[in-house]
């Protein structure tokens, strides 16, 4: 597929060809307050967010996906993706702002860098950091992601011990904080 259409408006990307939703029960142990997430699970299970993507597998190539996350904290630690490196570490990767607002969070060995994200805005990630998205907003926080087709996606040591920082609310505006299991 040469050309595809994205509802800026909505974050909706059409003829997608993955997708995954990931709710509260999906980020168990990834939030410092396990009790809260616990009882979002039992209120309904929300959506914490969604991903579109368009995929081209191979070496040289490049896919493309769309993540709409939503607002929302678990106890005073915003709504935010699980993180990842790339299976690939060597893998870069482009981020560009389309709706809301949150935060992008990068951390290579004790490397760590936060940008604040808004419609228009394009970052890059360089290759070996593992990258988060976090949403500060009150609104959807949306985002177009561009990488390379075998890329890959390394869950593991993030679901393990999480970044160096995590992202609060603070008095009505968020704060990066140290990372207490760090
Ligand atoms: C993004 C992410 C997406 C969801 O497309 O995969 O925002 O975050 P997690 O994969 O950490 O759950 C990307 O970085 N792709 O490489
Ligand atoms: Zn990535």
């Amino acid at each position: 597929m040469l050309s595809n259409y994205i509802d800026l408006e909505k974050g909706i990307l059409e003829n997608y060809t993955e997708n995954v939703i990931r709710r509260a029960s999906d980020m168990l142990n990834f939030y410092q307050d396990n009790e809260a997430l616990e009882k979002m699970i039992k209120n309904g299970n929300p959506t914490i967010y969604e991903v579109y993507a368009v995929t081209h597998e191979g070496g040289g190539e490049l896919s493309y996906a769309i993540t709409i996350l939503h607002p929302g904290k678990v106890g005073n630690e915003y709504f935010m993706t699980k993180g990842h490196y790339h299976e690939k570490r060597d893998r870069g990767e482009l981020y560009i702002g389309l709706k809301g607002n949150g935060l992008l969070l990068m951390q290579k060995g004790e490397e760590i860098r936060w940008i604040e994200m808004e419609r228009g805005k394009i970052v890059y990630v360089p290759p070996y950091f593992a990258h988060r998205s976090i949403n500060t907003g009150n609104g959807n926080f949306v985002f177009l992601a561009i990488y390379p087709g075998d890329a890959g996606h390394d869950y593991g040591s993030i679901a393990e011990k999480g970044f160096a920082k995590i992202v609060i609310e603070e008095n009505g505006n968020y704060a990066v904080k140290d990372n207490p299991r760090w």
